[in-house]
C-alpha cells in the first residue's frame, strides 16, 4: 500500500515537472560579464503589469556613468559582445529617451558607477514583457548590455556610448 502512494506521488511531482515549462514565464535572471570572461555582476527580471522591473546587482564595473541597454540577441560573444546585436527595438524605432522618433523599447537610463565598482539598482523597462507583446524571451533571446560611455539619449543607433564592457544573455 505504501509503494502505491509513493508512485502516486512520483507521478504527481513528475506532471507538476512536466507543466512547468509550458507556464508563461515571470522571472528570468542574467549574468554580466566583461570581455576577458569575468563575472562582474547578475540582474534579475520581473514581469509587472507595468513592464519588466530589472534588479541589477553590479560587483565590479568601472567607475562612472554607462549606457545600460537590452540588445536584440541572447548572445555575448566576448570580446566586443557584437553578437548581442543592436538594442532591442520590435517596433523598429530610433534609439533615445529624448529622441522624438525613439526610444527603442530597450533603451534604459544611465547607469552611475560609484568608485568601488558596485553598484545595486532597481530598473524599470515599461516598454518589454517577459512573456506577451516584446517579450524579451523571443527566438533570439535577448542581453542586457553595459557600455564604457554614457548614452546621450538622442543619437542613433546606440546613443554614442562607446564599447560594450559587459554582457549577460536573458535567461528564463
Ligand atoms: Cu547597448
Ligand atoms: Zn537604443
Amino acid at each position: 500500500m505504501a509503494g502505491k502512494s509513493t508512485l502516486a506521488v512520483a507521478f504527481f511531482a513528475m506532471s507538476l515537472a512536466l507543466a512547468v515549462p509550458a507556464l508563461p514565464a515571470d522571472k528570468a535572471t542574467t549574468v554580466l560579464k566583461d570581455a576577458k570572461g569575468n563575472e562582474v555582476g547578475n540582474a534579475e527580471l520581473t514581469a509587472t503589469p507595468s513592464g519588466v522591473l530589472i534588479s541589477l546587482d553590479l560587483m565590479a564595473v568601472p567607475v562612472g556613468e554607462h549606457a545600460f541597454h537590452i540588445h536584440a540577441v541572447g548572445k555575448c560573444e566576448p570580446p566586443d559582445f557584437k553578437s548581442a546585436g543592436p538594442h532591442f527595438s520590435p517596433d523598429e524605432t530610433k534609439h533615445g529617451l529624448m529622441n522624438a522618433e525613439g526610444p527603442h523599447a530597450g533603451d534604459m537610463p544611465n547607469l552611475h558607477v560609484p568608485g568601488n565598482g558596485k553598484l545595486q539598482v532597481e530598473v524599470l523597462s515599461p516598454m518589454v514583457t517577459l512573456n506577451e507583446k516584446a517579450t524579451l524571451l523571443d527566438q533570439d533571446g535577448s542581453a542586457l548590455v553595459i557600455h564604457a560611455g554614457a548614452d546621450d539619449y538622442v543619437s542613433d543607433p546606440a546613443g554614442n556610448a562607446g564599447d560594450r564592457i559587459a554582457c549577460g544573455v536573458v535567461t528564463p
